[in-house]
């Protein structure tokens, strides 16, 4: 299904075919330029909506994102937002393509890409507009499609990073200071420099948080004093879930580790059952120059010894494992919050607020010891989904919507707001119709949502499953483990921590029936090949 765009004249659209501008129409474009709205893509690596507070969980409650509220307070927060396939790589050739992972050729982290694609940037650019992109790519290909970029290598370093630009040759060069600020930093030079004649489309892509959560310097002792509450899955059994959920390497108990997580760095020998070396911590540390990494021991050195001390065991040493883990991811996150600030500040004071269209979002979700777990590639809606606030100049405000929507929407929006024709074999759909209804589904919409993960064997052991959802019920079939392939089927309304398998269940059975047979449909129009 394709979306015509909404509210362009057809000047713009013959000013952005891609590749030919024809010269009898340079004028009208150039008319026009002034028009056509500017896109910010801000986008973070493992953010749980969890923790941010316009989502209203608890743990965000103690820890409040002040600019990403302001985001949804002018704009619409989306609470049906989901991947195709929850991992980074993945999750960020869906957004430069359009397409499910299968189409774009990157199913796992580590390979696949399809460079044969086309990507959004691509089209964007050859319509005129002036793109780029900051931070973390991370995709197996080179940035293509930008005409300005600085790029970490590849998952990115929290403290003095190297990255590579347009200008580099090729080269990745160190760069002082902390990731996200170094972000910020070049997505505002990128503003500052651009050709204001013409419209832009900037991706914001910040390594945060993603593991090994080292916070900046300045916010080392935040939250500090607070004790934040447990999920209250934290301790499921999985006596109502299959094999996967079983055989998963992603519990806060045995696979975070203390060294490299949690920062341990007096203990010499990891304790989990994690194969990580110390090393792993010592290599993030050693990026710091003196004076930081002084200030790091001052913060970090006094807790770790009275933890020692201690000697906590069992259920208490868990949750102290929990409260490091999440105050030090909520750290991190409070710089991005910061990074939100400064954009949006930047926009009002340069007069860019009102036409420039402004999504906030993660490549996926993750969990937040919901489960037990940290990481992410389950089905299950906290990795499922993810966070994402739009904010559309003149649009309505502070809305909240249920729209039924996959990071494979992202590029045919994009280029439905330049007014540039999205290709025939783009999956997703544009967005344009659901913002310019604040938030609601326009009555052609998608009833079903598929997903797949492919990544194992993998660092979390996480089996491979695909599966279907219509927002309030969710079929998970998972393939390829010891035991055998199998279902699982959850009532996200009934039961939305999922806990309960209901696969096979009879008073269930029309609805699986349901599910099953979209889920048929899927592999068969999409032409999934293994499942
Ligand atoms: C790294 C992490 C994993 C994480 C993947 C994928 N291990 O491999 O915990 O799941 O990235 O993350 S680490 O020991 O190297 O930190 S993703 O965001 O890129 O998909
Ligand atoms: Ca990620």
């Amino acid at each position: 299904m394709k979306q015509t765009p909404l509210a362009l004249s057809g000047a713009f659209l013959l000013a952005s075919l891609p590749g030919s501008l024809l010269s009898g129409e340079a004028n009208a474009q150039e008319k026009n330029e002034s028009k056509r709205l500017n896109i910010i893509h801000i986008m973070t690596d493992d953010h749980a909506f969890q923790a941010i507070s316009a989502y209203g969980h608890p743990l965000s409650q103690q820890a409040p994102t002040p600019n990403m509220d302001r985001l949804a307070r002018e704009g619409i927060r989306f609470d049906r937002a989901y991947v195709e396939n929850s991992l980074s790589t993945p999750s960020r050739a869906c957004l430069m393509t359009g397409l499910y992972s299968h189409q774009n050729g990157q199913r796992t982290l580590g390979r696949g890409i399809d460079t044969t694609k086309v990507f959004v940037s691509e089209l964007l650019q050859q319509g005129g507009y002036q793109t780029a992109m900051i931070g973390k790519w991370h995709m197996q290909c080179e940035p293509k499609g930008f005409d300005y970029f600085y790029v970490f290598r590849g998952q990115g370093e929290y403290y003095n990073p190297v990255l590579k630009s347009h200008l580099s040759d090729g080269k990745y060069l160190r760069e002082e200071g902390y990731a996200t600020n170094l972000v910020t930093k070049h997505a505002i030079d990128f503003l500052e420099q651009r050709d204001p004649d013409k419209p832009f489309c900037l991706y914001v892509h910040h390594k945060a948080p993603h593991r090994n959560w080292m916070p900046d310097i300045k916010y080392l002792d935040l939250y500090e004093d607070v004790t934040f509450p447990l999920p209250e899955t934290f301790h499921d059994d999985y006596s109502g879930k299959g094999e996967a959920a079983r055989e998963q390497l992603m519990t806060i108990d045995k696979d975070m580790t203390m060294i490299y997580d949690l920062k341990v760095e007096e203990l010499d020998e990891e304790p989990t059952r994690a194969r990580h070396p110390k090393s792993m911590l010592e290599s993030g540390l050693a990026r710091m120059d003196p004076e930081t990494r002084a200030k790091w021991e001052a913060a970090y050195g006094p807790k770790n010894r009275a933890f020692l001390e201690s000697g906590l065991e069992g259920e208490a040493l868990l949750e102290w494992k929990f409260q490091r883990y999440v105050k030090d991811y909520l750290r991190v996150i409070r710089s991005v919050d910061d990074s939100v600030g400064e954009i949006l500040d930047y926009l009002d004071s340069h007069g860019l607020a009102d036409n420039t269209i402004v999504v906030y979002t993660s490549d996926q979700g993750f969990y937040m010891g919901e489960h037990g777990w940290f990481d992410k590639r389950f089905m299950y809606e906290e990795s499922f989904r993810t966070p994402l606030i739009i904010r559309y100049p003149g649009g309505q405000a502070g809305k909240v919507s249920n729209a039924f929507i996959q990071n494979i929407d992202f590029a045919p929006t994009y280029l439905d707001v330049a007014g540039v024709n999205a290709p025939e074999e783009m999956s997703g759909l544009s967005l344009l119709p659901v913002i310019k209804k604040g938030g609601k589904e326009p009555c052609k919409w998608r009833k079903y949502m598929y997903y797949h993960y492919y990544d194992l064997p993998s660092e979390h052991n996480v089996l491979k499953h695909d599966g279907v959802s219509d927002k309030r019920y969710k079929l998970i079939h998972f393939y390829g483990g010891a035991e055998g392939d199998y279902s699982e089927f959850y009532d996200i309304r009934k039961d939305p921590t999922e806990m309960k398998n209901l696969y096979g269940e009879k008073r269930y059975k029309r609805r699986i029936a349901r599910l099953q047979k979209q889920l048929d449909k899927f592999r068969t129009e999409l032409a999934v090949d293994e499942y």
